[in-house]
């Protein structure tokens, strides 16, 4: 519960669309139900259409609106900023917010490219010097289910490591009517289902494994080349999809991103991976299946069940051995001693809140967050190789 006494953190976050709304949740929320040793505040919103940025301050509770996100990084009352912006602009905003002393939280990727990316550890790196934190928002490592998974790895519960298994599937693209969007747009998001969400299927299997993607072969596709401009979203656009109103007269947009990654890929211990990335996975609506399999074990993770770890102990007896379904929602298992009683199920707006806490902890704390700046970039580099062994017939590509 709220304790007065807690010292402040004043948060100002740049973006107000899907992910700004997930983000203030999460603000709103850490300090409700966690015992915070520093409390954030919902200080400023920043966004460019005067408006939106109002109407989302409202619902969430944030205290006053800039519209130039210069202004509310050099606030005396902003010791966060919170980037929720297309990727083109994350360099230029965390940098600056860096250079002028304020922790950060960047959502992901961390850059549209490598250059990017190494620009921003090398700003992260002065600052850490200097006390100031930053991170890079991979959430879903706050799923806890996706923590137990990567508690049993590092007990050795699952032995030596030999295959990794990842999808990451959506379907909102496979209507032709939905329409253009800044993650179809190169220059805005740098790659589609690429850096979107095939990213977080890279940064989990680092995280859970413990281990580095060293190569990979590639291949990408673009179902969709042109889409309807869309109308002026409504709401609080925490939607993917968007608006078009007459589709028939709808002016057209290219799409000049991949709607679809597909790769193979070896980790750093040896083992082999496959990976899938897709916006096109009709049916699917936001799966994150991941399956490893060791020398002692194996687990089994997907987002649609969130709430569950499929486990495989190679020791058990042969005659009753096979996946166990753990409930993951113990006040053992991680972040869970703060909500509901077991079986009472979280949901996707829950790794929002458990990155306010880990992030606020480890402020006060005085050390570095994780996933930071450096993880975002070894991701970023998988994007990358990714990308260089699509474009060459799936040549074999090291990061
Ligand atoms: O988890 C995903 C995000 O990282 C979401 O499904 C959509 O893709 C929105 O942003 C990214």
């Amino acid at each position: 519960m709220t304790d007065d006494s807690r010292p402040i953190l004043g948060i100002g976050m740049v973006g107000y669309a899907f992910m700004g709304t997930a983000h203030s949740h999460g603000w709103r929320n850490a300090r409700s139900f966690f015992d915070l040793p520093l409390a954030p505040r919902l200080a400023v919103l920043g966004g460019r259409q005067v408006e939106r940025a109002h109407a989302v301050a409202e619902r969430f509770g944030w205290e006053q609106v800039e519209t130039d996100w210069r202004a509310l990084i050099n606030r005396d009352d902003i010791g966060l900023v919170d980037v929720c912006t297309p990727g083109d602009s994350h360099p230029e905003i965390a940098i600056a917010a860096l250079e002028a002393g304020k922790h950060v939280l960047c959502e992901k990727p961390l850059a549209n490219s490598v250059a990017e990316a190494e620009a921003m550890v090398e700003a992260a790196q002065a600052a850490r010097d200097r006390g100031v934190r930053s991170m890079v928002g991979f959430t879903y490592r706050r799923v806890p289910a996706v923590k137990l998974a990567q508690t049993l790895v590092a007990q050795g519960r699952i032995g030596e490591i030999r295959h990794v298994r990842a999808q990451y599937l959506q379907d909102w693209l496979v209507d032709p009517q939905v329409p253009m969007s800044w993650r179809l747009e190169k220059d805005r998001a740098g790659s589609g289902s690429l850096g979107d969400i095939g990213a977080h299927i890279v940064d989990l299997t680092q995280f859970i494994t413990g281990e580095q993607i060293s190569g990979v072969s590639a291949m990408m596709e673009t179902f969709g080349r042109q889409r309807p401009q869309p109308e002026p979203a409504a709401g609080t656009g925490s939607k993917l999809g968007g608006h078009v109103g007459d589709a028939e007269s709808a002016e057209l947009g290219e799409v000049t991103v991949d709607d679809a990654a597909v790769f193979l890929g070896r980790f750093t211990g040896g083992a082999l991976a496959t990976f899938e990335a897709t916006r096109y996975a009709t049916g699917r609506k936001n799966a994150i299946r991941i399956e490893i399999n060791g020398s002692a074990g194996a687990l089994a993770f997907d987002f649609e069940d969130m709430n569950v770890l499929h486990f495989y102990d190679a020791d058990e007896e042969s005659s009753s051995a096979g996946f166990r379904r753990i409930l993951v929602t113990e006040p053992e298992h991680p972040y869970l001693e703060a909500w509901w009683p077991p079986g009472h199920l979280l949901g996707y707006e829950h790794g929002f809140t458990h990155q306010a806490v880990d992030l606020l902890t480890a402020i006060a704390e005085d050390r570095d967050p994780e996933p930071s700046f450096e993880d975002g970039l070894r991701v970023q580099k998988v994007l990358a190789a990714v990308e260089r062994s699509a474009t060459k017939d799936s040549a074999w590509t090291t990061v």
